[in-house]
C-alpha cells in the first residue's frame, strides 16, 4: 500500500501546484482587466446627464452644425439640473450630427464609427441630421462639470468638430 500512498500525494502535490499556477495567473490579469472596464462607457451614464422631459425644459438653446466642421455656438454654459431642448440644425451639405458624452466615450464611439461607417447609432444622447433639416434634443444636465459634445461623422470629429457644455453648481439657485 505504502507506494501507492505516496504517488497519491504526488499527484495530490501536482494538482496544487497546477492550481495555484491557474490562481496566480488569474491574478496577474486582472488589475487591466478592471482598470478596462472602470472606464467604459456604460458606467458613466450620469456624469454627462440624461434624457430630459419636454415639459421639464428650462431654455432652449440653437445650436447650428456647418461643413466647415464646427458647431455655433461650440461652448455652452447651463447650471447643473437644467433641462435644455436643443434646436438643432444642419446647415452644411454633409450630414452632421450632436453626440453628448464623456470625451473618452466620444473618442471610443467615434473610432468605432470609423472602422464601420454604416454603423446604426440613434440614441437618446444624440442627434443625426440630413443636410438642411434640422430638429430638437432635450437633454438634462445633471452633474457640475464638463460635458462634451462632438460629431462622430468620419472625418468630422478629427477636423475638429467638437464643442463643450460647462455645467456650473446649481447652489445658487437656492439663494434670493
Ligand atoms: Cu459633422
Amino acid at each position: 500500500m505504502k507506494p501507492v500512498q505516496t504517488k497519491n500525494l504526488f499527484i495530490a502535490a501536482v494538482l496544487a501546484a497546477a492550481a495555484f499556477h491557474a490562481a496566480a495567473q488569474n491574478m496577474a490579469s486582472m488589475p487591466p482587466h478592471h482598470a478596462e472596464h472602470a472606464g467604459h462607457a456604460e458606467h458613466a451614464d450620469d456624469v454627462f446627464g440624461q434624457p430630459g422631459a419636454a415639459g421639464k425644459v428650462t431654455r432652449t438653446i440653437k445650436v447650428d452644425m456647418r461643413d466647415n466642421m464646427r458647431f455655433t455656438p461650440e461652448t455652452l454654459k447651463v447650471k447643473a439640473g437644467d433641462t435644455i431642448r436643443f434646436v438643432v440644425s444642419n446647415s452644411g451639405k454633409f450630414r452632421h450630427e450632436l453626440v453628448f458624452g464623456t470625451e473618452t466615450q466620444l473618442k471610443a464611439h467615434y473610432a468605432a464609427m470609423l472602422k464601420n461607417p454604416e454603423m446604426e447609432h440613434a440614441d437618446d444622447n444624440q442627434i443625426s441630421l440630413a443636410p438642411g433639416k434640422s430638429g430638437e434634443l432635450i437633454w438634462q444636465f445633471t452633474q457640475a462639470g464638463t460635458v462634451n459634445f462632438a460629431c462622430l461623422q468620419p472625418g468630422h470629429y478629427d477636423a475638429g468638430m467638437k464643442g463643450s457644455v460647462t455645467v456650473v453648481a446649481a447652489e445658487g439657485l437656492h439663494k434670493h
